[in-house]
């Protein structure tokens, strides 16, 4: 594939933005909340990538079936993503149960099943969240990213009416395995290990509905797990039973196969020396406006902000290696951190080039591990200025 080339968004690219999205879309001026009013946009500009898979419509199907969210299209005060654009890292089988029942079970004193109809009764709102998968790269614009509304029941509220004894530490998560599928890309059938104190700080809960309605299929229907803050490979879908399990057991597939994307140090023998699969503070940019103003050619870069346990507005971004860190000028401080956060900077380059922008918090007290290692970092290039 030959370099594209830097472009502003045109007729042509317009065009080919169904084939090679990173040639974005242009953004109706209108839907821009800070307009300026000195300023007329004319278009996006690329980021330096190689054309990946299409946004926003269903790739494939079962295990291999995919959605990857377009993110470049986010605007200032966003807050969840639309049902049929929230990203799909395994679609839903054909073959799930009609009738459907989570068990929760072992070491608990009162064994029982709790039906639809009984998990319906218990929902209650429980949030604005975001996913995101663990595997989540550039290659797919970080479209494996979205914020939805839930609700759904505590996984502790189902623990204490089982009556979960004192020596469970820990509590399995385990969910529908349909082993009659073949996958060219996915280790069939999910579960977790979570303690029982990690489950509880993060007010992880069984979701049944998403968004106003019930779950959809792709997204787990009729029941999933949400752990706020944790990465998606730990948001279980299709669940089918509850676990009280103890100290010593052993770490799931799942967790193994996700142990290098989750931060693990090296291959941790039991599941209780796992680290929790949090995801840390970041940001990513995801649009780059070009603009006219007052005559000469500005730059808008336009970024979401999340992950991690504590709100910051701390976040800066860098141009060029040796260049200077300035802080994001719009960057909103969230109330909380388990959605996401729009900020925008308006950038002037000194000349035509080619730019990496990178992004970090600068408050050492927040931890940055994946910021630290220039994942999320973009690249334009740039011929006006
Ligand atoms: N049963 C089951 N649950 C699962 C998975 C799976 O393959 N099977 N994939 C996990 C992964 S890796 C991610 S990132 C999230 C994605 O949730 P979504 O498809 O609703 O976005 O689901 C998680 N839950
Ligand atoms: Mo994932």
């Amino acid at each position: 594939m030959a370099d594209p080339g830097p472009r502003l968004v045109g007729r042509r690219t317009f065009a080919r933005a169904a084939t090679a999205p990173f040639a974005a879309a242009l953004v109706a001026p209108s839907l821009l909340r800070q307009e300026p009013a000195d300023g007329q946009l004319l278009g996006v500009l690329p980021f330096r990538v190689r054309p990946g898979p299409p946004f926003d419509r269903k790739l494939g199907s079962g295990l291999d079936g995919r959605l990857f969210t377009d993110l470049s299209t986010l605007q200032p005060g966003q807050g969840v993503t639309d049902t049929e654009r929230f990203f799909i890292r395994t679609a839903a089988s054909p073959r799930l149960p009609a009738d459907w029942s989570v068990s929760v079970g072992g070491l608990v004193t009162r064994p029982q099943s709790f039906n639809l109809r009984t998990l319906t009764d218990l929902t209650v709102p429980s949030g604005t969240h975001l996913i995101e998968c663990s595997g989540n790269d550039d290659s797919v614009g970080f479209g494996m990213l979205s914020v939805a509304e839930w609700a759904g029941v505590q996984v502790g509220h189902l623990l204490d009416r089982a009556g979960v004894r004192m020596d469970a530490a820990h509590v399995l998560v385990t969910g529908f395995d349909d082993e009659s599928e073949p996958t060219m890309t996915s280790i069939p059938g999910a579960s977790w290990i979570f303690s029982r104190d990690d489950l509880e700080r993060a007010k992880s809960f069984l979701a049944v509905r998403m968004n106003g309605a019930p779950l959809t299929p792709d997204h787990g229907a009729p029941v999933r797990l949400i752990v706020p803050g944790w990465y998606g490979c730990a948001c279980i879908k299709w669940v089918t039973g509850i676990e009280a399990v103890p100290g010593d057991a052993v770490p799931t597939s799942q967790m193994r196969e996700y142990r290098s994307r989750t931060h693990q140090r090296g291959t941790p023998p039991l599941a209780r020396d796992y680290e929790a699969a949090v995801i840390d503070t970041t940001a990513t940019p995801v649009r780059i406006e070009k603009w006219l103003r007052r005559g000469r050619p500005a730059y808008r870069v336009v970024g979401v902000m999340w992950g991690g346990p504590t709100p910051t507005n701390a976040l800066q971004i860098r141009f060029a290696a040796n260049g200077p860190w300035v802080a994001v000028e719009d960057c909103p401080r969230p109330t909380s951190t388990t959605a996401w956060t729009v900020w925008s900077h308006w950038w002037q380059p000194a000349e035509p080039g080619r730019y990496d922008l990178v992004l970090k918090v600068a408050d050492p007290a927040i931890r940055t591990r994946r910021l630290d290692i220039f994942y999320y970092v973009r690249t334009v290039d740039i011929v006006d200025v």
